[in-house]
């Protein structure tokens, strides 16, 4: 058995961080590196409060192009074989930093989504929430009934991310024993130190990326391919172990 088969079929508790690149076979572009979909603007010309104070209307048009292309999107084999993974581990903790749904839609029930929700609008004014299928985008810039714009409810550069789903996550580093990058560059902090403080407490990390990301080098393991076939073997042996056939009898 190869030594990381070995490694994650020995593993109880398992913590997984997602990036673009896990709904990439889904159709979703990512963001950065070859055929991104931030190749004419760099994330930080777009997803920031000032782009957005500067230009709505140019945020808003890119964010509604991603909302047709998430709701046409469906789980890709990536996603489907980490919601059954859920289902075999002692515990398990997906958290993406994906802000299109698709874990959720694959099965995964526990996700903590660290940038936000795609679906989502928040009114700069008065704070309320409301669903993207609630508003209309016809050229006008999305007001909210008290009158403030509206914004996509996701997290920018230089924004915080939501307290207790960032404490979650990091309290999931602190008790897993097996950690798992998919798809992600793993540049964007703070989501990038949770791979690091993973191995700094000695607990193996293993990264699935079809590229080599700077995080590559101080992995455990770097299995390169696309998730959509890395992920399903993997779950596959963890699911056929012997010692977990011996727990479920
Ligand atoms: C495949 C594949 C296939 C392709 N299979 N793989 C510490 C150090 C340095 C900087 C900072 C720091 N702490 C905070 C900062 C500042 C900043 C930051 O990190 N900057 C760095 C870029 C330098 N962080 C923040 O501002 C964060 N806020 C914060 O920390 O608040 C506190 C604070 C405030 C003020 C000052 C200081 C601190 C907020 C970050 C928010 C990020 N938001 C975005 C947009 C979300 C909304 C939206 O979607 O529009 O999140 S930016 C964008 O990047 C998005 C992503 O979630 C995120 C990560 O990208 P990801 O997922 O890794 O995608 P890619 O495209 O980069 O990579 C895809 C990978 O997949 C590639 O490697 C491919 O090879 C691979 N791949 N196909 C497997 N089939
Ligand atoms: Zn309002």
């Amino acid at each position: 058995m190869d030594d990381h088969i070995q490694i994650i079929v020995n593993s109880e508790n398992i913590c997984i961080l997602t990036g673009a690149g896990i709904s990439a076979e889904s159709g979703i572009p990512t963001f950065r590196g070859a055929g991104g979909m931030w190749a004419k603007y760099r994330p930080e010309e777009l997803a920031t409060p000032e782009a957005f104070a500067a230009n709505p209307r140019l945020v808003w048009e890119w964010y509604q192009a991603r909302r047709e292309a998430v709701s046409k999107a469906a789980p890709n084999p990536g996603h489907k074989a980490l919601a059954e993974w859920e289902g075999l581990a002692r515990s398990f903790v997906l958290v993406t930093q994906n802000v299109d749904g698709l874990h959720r839609a694959a099965g995964s029930r526990q996700v903590l989504e660290l940038h936000g929700n795609i679906r989502r609008n928040r009114c700069t004014a008065c704070g309320r929430e409301s669903t993207m299928d609630e508003i209309t985008f016809n050229g006008q810039l999305p007001l909210c009934e008290c009158g403030g714009l509206l914004r996509p409810a996701v997290v920018w550069f230089g924004e915080s991310l939501p307290e207790q789903v960032l404490e979650a996550a990091f309290a999931a580093v602190r008790q897993c024993d097996l950690f798992l990058t998919v798809g992600t560059s793993a540049v964007v902090y703070p989501a990038a130190a949770l791979p690091r403080l993973a191995l700094d407490r000695g607990v193996p990390v293993i990264e699935v990326n079809t590229e080599e990301t700077p995080f590559s080098a101080g992995a455990t393991y770097s299995l390169r391919g696309p998730a959509g076939e890395v992920l399903p073997p993997l779950v596959a042996a963890y699911a056929s172990a012997p010692h977990r056939s011996r727990q479920i009898s």
